[in-house]
């Protein structure tokens, strides 16, 4: 008989990329979906698996959808991947981030517990609550310092999963993943911001890039891979807690730089902090500026993760390394736009 999964986020990217990947396996894939005034299933349909999964009407903030979730699917996976997911957003909705990144968490451990204790649950869980870093590179044991309300919401569901996993010893592991993007990354973070301006450049419909921090470092890697990662850490033989991450580090200037070198546009930076800006070497055209406006109350400048036990215990490492990465964005955006 076939595994069944359970994957709240079923729309989002890891959702798309994850929902794939079991079907692919042969699971029995459920989804849960929240109502919005619009659907989009566009990352299930890139994929071609909208019509393999099952959907579920789901809200994270209600307890009986929940309920209802775990006691009619009975997974035996159950993948937490619904958040609300943006870190800029977070300042200006820290109550209702709060509710579904953190608060809801408890309410889907508690459930499990009660009702299907034997499923095994995977939290979504980030290199955020790492924020204001405590150590050059960042794994399991480094200490967290969360500097957002989505962080901190972030740290209170990694170590509820913790503290279920080791009060009622269920199988509750936690991924802490760094940025991992892809073709279905939402178009307000960095990467895909860049890349599909990058694209309307190529097609001659070029408008000047409006950036916050320039100056922040992410570890960036391909979500393809890192929900490969995530259904490791189910089948592992004890449930855990393992980072995933490439170990490298790259500026947002640098990535802007590398996206913009795939349509073989050169920049030339100019400038300094706000005042900051890009221009097209050969044109001299202003393609990049600085805008205040994208800064965050709080900045996390620098991730590096250390992905050393996930490949020791897991046999999981990234592959596509972030010139690769770049590419396949800007390439597959270009190609929306044609
Ligand atoms: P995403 O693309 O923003 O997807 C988030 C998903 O959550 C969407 O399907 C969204 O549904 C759903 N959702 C939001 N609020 C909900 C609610 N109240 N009830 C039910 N569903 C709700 O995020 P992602 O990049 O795939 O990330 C997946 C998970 O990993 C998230 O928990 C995120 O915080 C975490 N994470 C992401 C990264 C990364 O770099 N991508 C790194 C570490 C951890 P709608 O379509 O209705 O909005
Ligand atoms: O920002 C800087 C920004 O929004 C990356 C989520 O998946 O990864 C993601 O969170 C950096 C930050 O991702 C702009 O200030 C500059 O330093 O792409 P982002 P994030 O905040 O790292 C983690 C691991 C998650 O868990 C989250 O769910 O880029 N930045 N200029 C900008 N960021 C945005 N969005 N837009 C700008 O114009």
């Amino acid at each position: 008989m076939s595994k069944k999964a359970f994957i709240t986020g079923i729309t989002g990217q890891d959702g798309s990329w994850l929902a794939k990947l079991l079907v692919d396996k042969g699971y029995e894939v459920y989804g849960g979906v929240r109502r919005i005034s619009k659907q989009n299933l566009s990352g299930l349909q890139f994929l071609g698996v909208a019509d393999k999964v099952k959907l579920m009407e789901f809200d994270l903030l209600d307890y009986s959808n929940i309920y209802t979730a775990v006691n009619t699917v009975r997974p035996d996976e159950f993948y937490n991947l619904a958040a609300q997911s943006f870190v800029g957003t977070s300042f200006a909705q820290p109550i209702s981030t709060g509710m579904m990144d953190g608060i809801a968490v408890a309410s889907i451990l508690d459930i499990l517990k009660t009702f299907s204790p034997e499923t095994k649950f995977y939290q979504a869980s980030t290199s955020e609550m790492f924020g204001k870093v405590q150590e050059d590179i960042q794994d399991e044991n480094t200490p967290f310092y969360p500097r957002s309300p989505y962080g901190a919401a972030k740290v209170y569901a990694h170590w509820m999963t913790v503290n279920y996993r080791e009060s009622y010893n269920m199988f509750a592991s936690s991924g802490i993943l760094f940025n991992h993007e892809s073709e279905m990354r939402g178009a307000e973070f960095v990467t895909r911001k860049v890349t599909l301006n990058v694209a309307k450049w190529a097609v001659g419909r070029g408008e000047v890039l409006q950036i916050g921090n320039l100056n922040a470092q992410r570890d960036w890697g391909y979500a393809k891979e890192y929900v490969d990662g995530m259904w490791r850490m189910l089948q592992h033989d004890k449930p855990d807690t393992f980072v995933l991450a490439t170990g490298k580090t790259t500026s947002i200037r640098n990535f802007i730089t590398s996206a913009f070198q795939v349509i073989d546009i050169e920049l030339s930076w100019h400038g300094e902090n706000e005042a900051e800006f890009a221009t097209n070497t050969k044109t001299g055209e202003t393609v990049v500026k600085v805008n205040p406006d994208f800064y965050r109350p709080a900045e996390v400048e620098l991730l590096i993760g250390n992905p050393q036990k996930a490949k020791d215990l897991l046999g999981w490492e990234a592959k596509t390394d972030i010139a690769k990465l770049t590419e396949i964005m800007v390439r597959h955006d270009i190609d929306m736009l044609n």
